[in-house]
């Protein structure tokens, strides 16, 4: 008897494709693929499961509030978000492949001089996002983006590895700690989104090559800053509500940008922040919130701009700087463009 014939039944387990399988059935389409690019992956899935493991259990432990520091950009931190930033570093201070890590909660990047003359990638990321809304348990977020040192940079040239524009990221993505804990990641070959599953804890392949809809329903921005805003933006959401675009909008804003953003990525529509008064330049960085949203959109099929240019285009200047960003479905993001036109001016 061979030893296949032991097996008579068809098997009833359904195929679950975990993100690391994913990843390295992805990396056989390179030849020469090391799997250092899948091991600095694995790093950012183990720090997002121990993330969401505190977040899930956060009125029950002392995580909830706020710390007595601020961020670079002078905002209170919350416990969570001092946790989340040093998980994530810890996690992936480990992964050879990777010379620099910057985070929105540090000043400064952080430089992993061990790896002189080893280190490949620059991981920029925002440990947690929207971290306002966690005391009252709505859903927040990571986002990441990968990007590779320019071949001509020497190791201590932090500038040239992060101040590149978000066409050059060769990763990004995000994860979304909402009802489930979902990421959803590109590697410049569409978008795949994979749910963790608790039981077992492994992100499970659960929506395959994402594509945004042409058009959705649904708007999303902070309506109380609109009057603040170029009157172009006020003109688009007018259109919005008055059925200008052959329906009538919902609005819907959560105020964290992840689960805005996700909700826009799989109904379609369209998220705003516009520069205001407040925030000339916009509020949202571009390194790490504006650039990982804005390559996942358009690897969907969608557009990403700061109301003038394509975000993937901009050149950064420094780490933590802003910017506008209207990112979602081409039907809705043509018809932003033409309102910002039609009243000359996009600055508030
Ligand atoms: P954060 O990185 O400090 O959490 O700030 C970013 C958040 C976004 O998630 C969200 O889109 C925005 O701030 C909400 O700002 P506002 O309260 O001004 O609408
Ligand atoms: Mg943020």
């Amino acid at each position: 008897m061979s030893r296949n014939t032991l097996i008579t039944e068809p098997l009833q387990i359904p195929p679950l494709e975990t993100v690391q399988g994913h990843i390295l059935h992805d990396q056989k389409r390179f030849p020469g693929a090391s799997g250092e690019f899948s091991w600095l992956l694995s790093g950012i899935t183990l720090a997002t499961k121990m993330i969401q493991a505190k977040i899930r259990r956060a009125g029950l432990t002392d995580i909830l509030g706020a710390t007595d520091d601020v961020n670079p950009q002078g905002e209170v931190q919350q416990k969570l978000d001092v946790y989340a930033n040093q998980v994530i570093l810890q996690c992936l201070s480990f992964r050879e492949s990777i010379g620099i890590l910057a985070s929105e909660e540090n000043e400064r990047p952080l430089t992993l001089p061990q790896r002189t003359g080893q280190g490949k990638y620059a991981v920029i990321f925002d440990p947690l996002d929207g971290s306002s809304n966690i005391d009252v348990n709505v859903s927040v977020g990571t986002t990441f983006s990968v990007l590779r040192r320019p071949e001509t940079s020497s190791n201590d040239d932090v500038a040239s590895w992060l101040l590149q524009p978000g066409c050059k990221q060769v990763a990004a993505g995000y994860v979304v700690y909402g009802s489930s804990t979902m990421l959803v990641y590109s590697v410049g070959n569409g978008v795949h989104g994979f749910t963790l599953d608790p039981a077992i804890g492994s992100y499970i392949l659960s929506h395959p090559n994402i594509r945004i809809p042409e058009q959705g329903k649904y708007y999303s921005l902070n309506e109380a800053n609109l009057a603040d805003s170029p009157a172009g933006y006020t003109r688009f959401v007018e259109r919005l509500r008055s059925g200008g675009l052959g329906q009538r909008y919902s609005s819907r804003y959560i105020g964290s940008m992840v689960a805005d953003f996700h909700r826009t990525l799989l109904k379609g529509g369209i998220f705003l922040y516009p520069p205001t008064t407040e925030h000339p330049d916009g509020k949202l960085r571009l390194l790490y919130e504006a650039n990982p949203v804005a390559f996942i959109a358009e690897q969907a099929g969608g557009l990403a701009t700061d109301g003038t240019q394509r975000i993937l285009d901009l050149q950064p200047t420094s780490v933590h700087q802003r910017t506008p960003l209207i990112v979602g479905s081409p039907v809705e993001m043509a018809e932003v463009e033409r309102c910002l036109r039609a009243t000359g001016g996009t600055s508030s």
